[in-house]
């Protein structure tokens, strides 16, 4: 039987193609990370040019809905990672409450004298120094993020390397004894650098969201800058709003 494409319809084509695509992939009747068929074979199914699929195809790729290989074919992307935007998590229990297992590679671990924009933002006088610190974070062997993040050195003395294996955040409360209060938030679209796209495994051109986070103790001193580069083909962020 034939899908129905309705050749009258205002829709386009193209259009109705990537709903009954996504309709598929919705019903699991294409699973995560499975080959789709063919242009060949579903311009037959549907019925219309092998140009229609395609055109549907790439806009179901630059969604990241689907992803290609070259020389292989065109498969099903994992599901977007759903970020809340309302509370002031780790990245470690952002894993954790979706059931992935949390990994980080510390790439850059220094202490160094910060520039101005972030000894104003940290609130430091031109001598403290900062420890500048760079982690790639996994999601089951996955790499989404990179983080680079500024901390006073004065702020937490005893910081390690080690630490940095596990969670920032679970070493401040725990270890340094500190409470975490409130942070503000930034995000912007970006492409991503070179560097960047190499650490996370993503071919060039790619689109990353970046977030700058400045993160204060309960008692409104600043802690952390954190750069962070997240992955646009796996992140969405989800923000509850009222009127
Ligand atoms: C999140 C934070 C980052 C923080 C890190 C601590 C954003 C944009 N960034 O990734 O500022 O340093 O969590 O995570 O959310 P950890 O406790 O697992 O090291």
């Amino acid at each position: 039987m034939l899908p129905i494409v309705d050749k009258q319809s205002a829709i386009p084509i193209y259009v109705q193609i990537e709903e009954l695509l996504r309709e598929r992939i919705a019903e699991g009747t294409y699973p995560v990370n499975s080959l789709i068929p063919s242009e060949r074979d579903l311009s037959a199914q549907f019925g219309v040019s092998r140009m229609t699929v395609r055109q549907a195809l790439l806009n179901l790729v630059k969604e990241g809905l689907l992803y290609r290989e070259k020389g292989r074919g065109t498969f099903v992307a994992e599901e977007k990672m759903e970020q809340p935007l309302n509370g002031l998590t780790s990245f470690t229990e952002d894993m954790k409450a979706r059931g992935f297992v949390p990994g980080t590679k510390l790439i850059g671990f220094s202490i160094v004298q910060p520039d101005a924009q972030i000894a104003a933002k940290l609130g430091l006088d031109g001598e403290a120094s900062v420890y500048k610190i760079i982690r790639i974070r996994y999601a089951d062997n996955t790499p989404m993020a990179i983080e680079r993040s500024f901390l006073p050195v004065g702020l937490l003395p005893e910081l390690t390397e080690e630490a940095l294996q596990g969670s920032l955040y679970a070493y401040i409360e725990q270890q340094a004894h500190l409470v975490i209060g409130q942070a503000t938030q930034r995000m912007e679209a970006a492409l991503a650098k070179l560097d960047d796209a190499e650490y996370l495994q993503i071919s060039l051109p790619a689109a990353v969201v970046l977030i700058e986070r400045i993160s204060m103790l309960d008692d409104g001193r600043p802690f952390e800058v954190v750069r962070s580069t997240y992955r646009a083909d796996r992140y969405k962020f989800i923000s509850e709003i009222g009127r």
